[in-house]
């Protein structure tokens, strides 16, 4: 089974949309495989965005990243990288397809509401940046074999 790195942004915290993400994540089929509310450090948020640490927009959003608390989850399923991109919407909330996330909360890129990891690499890479194995949880979901064949 994939895991994946989630993030609720400052953003989505202060609009009190953390049920709604949570439920649509959930209501897909997905397991919640860990769950903590955190204020994130320079360094940390430095380094999760540091592929984009030369880009114009880098200060702004550690700034943005560290300015409230975040949601940070891992979620498990198969596929589900690609599906919580899915989920997510395209970066810029403008474009992002109603129905996703994005499509459906924001109006703007720098207020984008979630993260999601990109790829297997940067998911594996990201849920061991932000959760020491043992705030991980392997549990069996009764649903399991009415959510797959
Ligand atoms: P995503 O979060 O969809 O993976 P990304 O990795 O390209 O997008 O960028 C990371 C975050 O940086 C994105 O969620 C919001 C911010 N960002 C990206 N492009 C931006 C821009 N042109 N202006 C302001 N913020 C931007
Ligand atoms: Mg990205």
């Amino acid at each position: 089974m994939e895991r994946t790195f989630i993030m609720i942004k400052p953003d989505g915290v202060q609009r009190h949309l953390v049920g709604e993400i949570v439920r649509r994540f959930e209501a897909k089929g997905f397991t919640l495989v860990g769950l903590k509310m955190m204020k994130v450090s320079r360094e940390l948020a430095e380094k999760h965005y540091e592929v984009h640490k030369d880009k114009s927009f880098f200060p702004g959003l550690v700034d943005f990243i560290t300015s409230a608390p975040v949601i940070a989850m891992v979620w498990e399923g198969e596929s589900v990288i690609a599906a919580a991109r899915n989920i997510i919407g395209a970066t810029n909330p403008i474009s992002a397809a109603p129905g996703s996330i994005r499509g459906d909360f924001g109006v703007s890129i720098g207020r984008n509401l979630i993260h999601g990891s990109d790829a297997i690499e940067t998911a594996r890479q990201e849920v061991s940046l932000w959760f020491d194995d043992e705030e991980l949880v392997d549990w069996e979901p009764i649903r399991k074999s009415w959510l797959y064949e």
